[in-house]
């Protein structure tokens, strides 16, 4: 009996003219832009394991040859310097509105500063990663203060803060522009921007769930800032929040519009949301499915984002996992110390070891790389 590889069934079955995905793979092979109707046929489709060979063939275009298998993750470690914030987001469970609150917290760069020498493995630790509440005794001042003080005592490692968010905020705290606060910061070390504070790119969703916050317009303008100026930065969006999927999809799609002027967004991260002690009903979780659609969609629509990422504090292990056949080559990190998806009840670990990471990478058949947060190599498990 013959023996078909399940990949050259799936393209055979994707090679014919009746075949609804047929037009979306001669675009994916011949290199072609997807466009919105391209993105609704995907996710119209029951045809998982095609779509799941779309997403990995669109993956392995854009990635060179001597990293084709590479599945990456960063040492890092998280700083949440307050829950304080004046934010008003009904899905945050973290966020406390004052100091007096029932478990509400306030950082010292001292404070901060041995906990972090007191981290067992500092050696190997190579980003920071802080994003923290709004409020106005976090001033600049005060990152200033951190940074210069992270860069002295641990000068090897990179350090990725703040949202598109906290920068409008301190830059209205200050009566100050974006830019300013931006040039400022990166004069005391400020290395790249993480790519939250999106959430989904929709003035429905906003008014319902977040109308304080700054509107995607302002959070694609301040990366834009960003980009600018040398940074580089990421890119989230929050799904679960009651959004359908035309909406996601204009999300990635305004995502895909500023890194065609700008440039500087290193990777896409599609977000789950937790809904524990959150004023957001649960039963808008995505199923696993709508998971693995919305991981393969990113990559078929973002065609000039380097990465997209599984952030297995939301997804699982397992969810990040099999995600990896779905256009996905990035698992985030070890994260030690993370609270804002642990307070609305993720039931992830605290933190992973490098031995389970390279564990769930071999067994998708992908090699394991540990990379800094600009994707420089640091060490190959292969
Ligand atoms: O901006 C808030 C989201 C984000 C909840 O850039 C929630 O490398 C789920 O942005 N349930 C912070 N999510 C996380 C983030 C991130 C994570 C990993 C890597 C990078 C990167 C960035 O978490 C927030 C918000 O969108 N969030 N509350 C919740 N209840």
């Amino acid at each position: 009996m013959a023996v078909v590889s399940t990949h050259s069934a799936i393209e055979e079955h994707l090679q014919k003219n009746t075949n609804p995905l047929h037009q979306i793979y001669d675009k994916v092979i011949n290199g072609d832009r997807l466009s919105k109707a391209d993105g609704f046929e995907i996710v119209n489709s029951n045809d998982l394991l095609s779509i799941g060979f779309l997403a990995d063939t669109a993956r392995k275009r854009m990635t060179p040859q001597e990293r084709m298998d590479h599945v990456y993750w960063v040492h890092n470690y998280h700083i949440n310097i307050t829950n304080i914030c004046e934010g008003t987001c009904r899905f945050c469970a973290f966020s406390r509105r004052s100091e007096k609150a029932k478990n509400a917290y306030f950082w010292s760069v001292d404070e901060i500063i041995t906990q972090v020498q007191n981290y067992p493995a500092l050696a190997n630790l190579s980003e920071f990663h802080i994003v923290s509440g709004m409020t106005p005794k976090l001033n600049l001042e005060y990152y200033i203060a951190l940074f210069s003080a992270l860069k002295t005592h641990f000068p090897h490692v990179h350090i990725k803060a703040l949202t598109a968010a906290e920068i409008d905020y301190l830059a209205k705290l200050e009566g100050i522009s974006c830019e300013e606060v931006l040039k400022t910061l990166q004069q005391y070390g400020h290395g790249s921007m993480p790519g939250g504070g999106a959430e989904i790119f929709s003035d429905r969703i906003r008014d319902l769930l977040y109308p304080d916050k700054i509107t995607h317009w302002e959070w694609l303008e301040i990366h834009g800032i960003a980009h600018r100026l040398g940074m580089k930065s990421n890119a989230t969006m929050l799904a679960g929040l009651g959004e359908n999927w035309e909406e996601r999809i204009d999300h990635m799609l305004y995502v895909r519009d500023q890194q065609d002027q700008t440039g500087g967004f290193m990777t896409f991260i599609p977000l789950n949301c937790w809904y524990e002690n959150t004023a957001v009903d649960k039963s808008n979780a995505l199923t696993g499915i709508e998971n693995l659609k919305s991981f393969a969609l990113s990559r078929l629509l973002l065609d000039n984002v380097p990465y997209i990422k599984s952030y297995w504090i939301q997804h699982g292990l397992k969810m990040s996992q099999v995600s990896l056949s779905f256009g996905v080559n990035d698992l985030d990190g070890t994260v030690t110390q993370e609270k804002i998806t642990h307070m609305a009840g993720t039931d992830s670990a605290q933190a992973v070891t490098q031995t389970e990471l390279v564990h769930v990478i071999r067994q998708a058949g992908k090699i394991p790389v540990e990379r800094d947060t600009l994707y420089n190599i640091r060490k190959i498990y292969d």
